[in-house]
């Protein structure tokens, strides 16, 4: 008998993530504009600071630059958000972390599905930003029956994607013919379609409730609606997005332009107004318009500890007390300067930023490590040359952000208010499965990456006390 040799899930999330890039050039061209302008500027940077791209290299993180990505759906029901965790089960993408976007005025909850541990991250990192709508927070109980309805009746997964599913459960796996096309009928879902599943009035009434409603529930499916690159300098890409036909958001959300980047910064362009068409009562198609899509562009910083998360948090708040940026744009510079000097208080060396424990790093042996004696704690072993730390990506997302990319794309008109109402429960009754707290996985990776580099020495003190639990 022959034992069947399934691929690995990091190698079918590459494939899918491959995919799904190649779909979205195709239907949304400034994205493939942008993907140039990022690879661009990422090659500039490296051939500038080579010792930072060999830094990279040394990590293994440097392949991965260029293929990362993440993108984001709006799911309607708790059925749909739970086959989702199973389709991306089979691609190795589990939900870490809870977002709470109600306070933002957007009726969703979100988790990211994304690789866990530091193999499968470095394998390719993709990240799906997916919400869940939240019908509870709209009042008209009339619309939200109907919402429901049609929600009800739509089927996003096809019955091919829903067998493949089954069968990786069931087996353990996907053989390569299997992958191929588990791939191919699950890129189905995240498709756009151009011909709304409700009439126009209905879809009115939808949009009038909330813009998002209406994209949620008025298609066959949750078309992605931004596939984001990785870049390694934002303002750079920024600055020259005008120059290549692309407007950019006014302001870069998350933290200021830092020597040491911390956590995550993010612009992106205006969604765009896209021809679909609704079916009237004679079963004709009429023509109309509907926004959803944008583009965005991000760059990734070291991961922080609840301290450093605590740090950054008081400082984007004291920042945005003085200045909230406004969408047109007109106080962009004043904004800039404000956080800009609320971050001050944020150490801008890696040094500085490891000695005050504020974010999360790999240790590792230098040269001079290997095979030397390791005696002495780590700060000693660090002082002496022997260990060497790397910061930790940040691989998640941050709800101000993310309040802020949203909200760019639903009309800068639209400021609704919804009571803070985070139901992490709720979500993970719907979801069925709890949520990885992403500290805890950062942590991990930390101690973990600590323990191999000390395995060899016989001082069981040389962890450090917070890692050693
Ligand atoms: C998701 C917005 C959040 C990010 O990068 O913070 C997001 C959405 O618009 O559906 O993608
Ligand atoms: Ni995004």
């Amino acid at each position: 008998m022959t034992e069947k040799t399934f691929v690995p899930n990091d190698d079918i999330r590459s494939a899918f993530s491959a995919a799904m890039s190649a779909m979205y050039r195709t239907e949304v061209p400034a994205y493939g504009t942008l993907m140039d302008l990022v690879a661009e500027v990422n090659g500039e940077v490296l051939s500038r600071d080579p010792d930072f791209a060999e830094r990279l290299a040394e990590i293994d993180a440097l392949d991965r630059i260029s293929e990362e990505r993440h993108g984001a759906i709006r799911l309607g029901t708790p059925s749909e958000l739970s086959m989702m965790r199973r389709v991306f089960a089979v691609m190795g993408m589990f939900p870490v972390g809870y977002y709470d976007l109600s306070t933002a005025g957007v009726p969703v909850h979100s988790t990211a599905f994304r690789p866990v541990g530091a193999g499968a991250l470095s394998r390719n990192p993709f990240r799906v930003f997916t919400s869940l709508l939240r019908l509870d927070l709209i009042d008209d109980a009339d619309l939200r029956a109907e919402a429901e309805r049609v929600l009800a009746s739509r089927q996003i997964f096809t019955p091919r994607a829903i067998a493949l599913t089954e069968k990786a459960e069931a087996e353990g796996g996907l053989d390569v013919e299997d992958a191929a096309a588990f791939v191919e009928a699950v890129i189905e879902t995240f498709r756009w379609h151009d011909k709304a599943i409700v009439h126009a009035e209905l879809y009115k009434r939808l949009h009038d409730a909330h813009r998002l409603i209406a994209d949620v529930v008025s298609f066959k499916g949750p078309h992605i609606n931004h596939l984001t690159p990785r870049t390694l300098d934002i303002d750079a890409v920024q600055a020259r997005m005008p120059q290549k036909g692309i407007a950019p958001k006014a302001v870069i959300e998350g933290p200021p332009t830092r020597t040491c980047p911390i956590l995550l910064r993010q612009t992106s362009f205006k969604a765009l107004d896209e021809p679909v068409s609704f079916q009237d009562e004679t079963g004709a198609w009429v023509a109309g318009s509907h926004t959803a899509r944008f583009g965005e562009i991000e760059q990734r910083g070291i991961a922080l500890t609840p301290k450093g998360r605590a740090l950054y948090d008081t400082l984007l708040e004291r920042s945005r007390k003085h200045v909230r940026p406004v969408a047109d744009g007109s106080n962009a510079a004043a904004y800039e300067q404000a956080l800009a000097d609320a971050f001050k208080d944020f150490p801008d060396t890696w040094d500085g930023i490891q000695k005050a424990g504020l974010g999360y790093f790999t240790y590792s042996l230098t040269d001079a490590g290997r095979g030397a004696d390791l005696s002495g704690d780590l700060e000693a072993l660090l002082a002496r040359g022997l260990v060497r730390f790397d910061p930790i990506v940040y691989e998640d997302f941050l709800p101000v952000s993310a309040a802020g990319i949203f909200q760019s794309n639903l009309g800068d008109a639209v400021a609704q208010d919804f009571s803070a109402s985070p139901s992490q429960q709720q979500f993970e009754a719907d979801l069925g499965q709890v949520v990885l707290n992403e500290f805890d996985h950062y942590a991990e990776m930390e101690a973990a990456s600590i323990a191999a580099c000390l395995s060899g020495a016989k001082h069981s003190a040389l962890l450090r006390p917070e890692a050693a639990e």
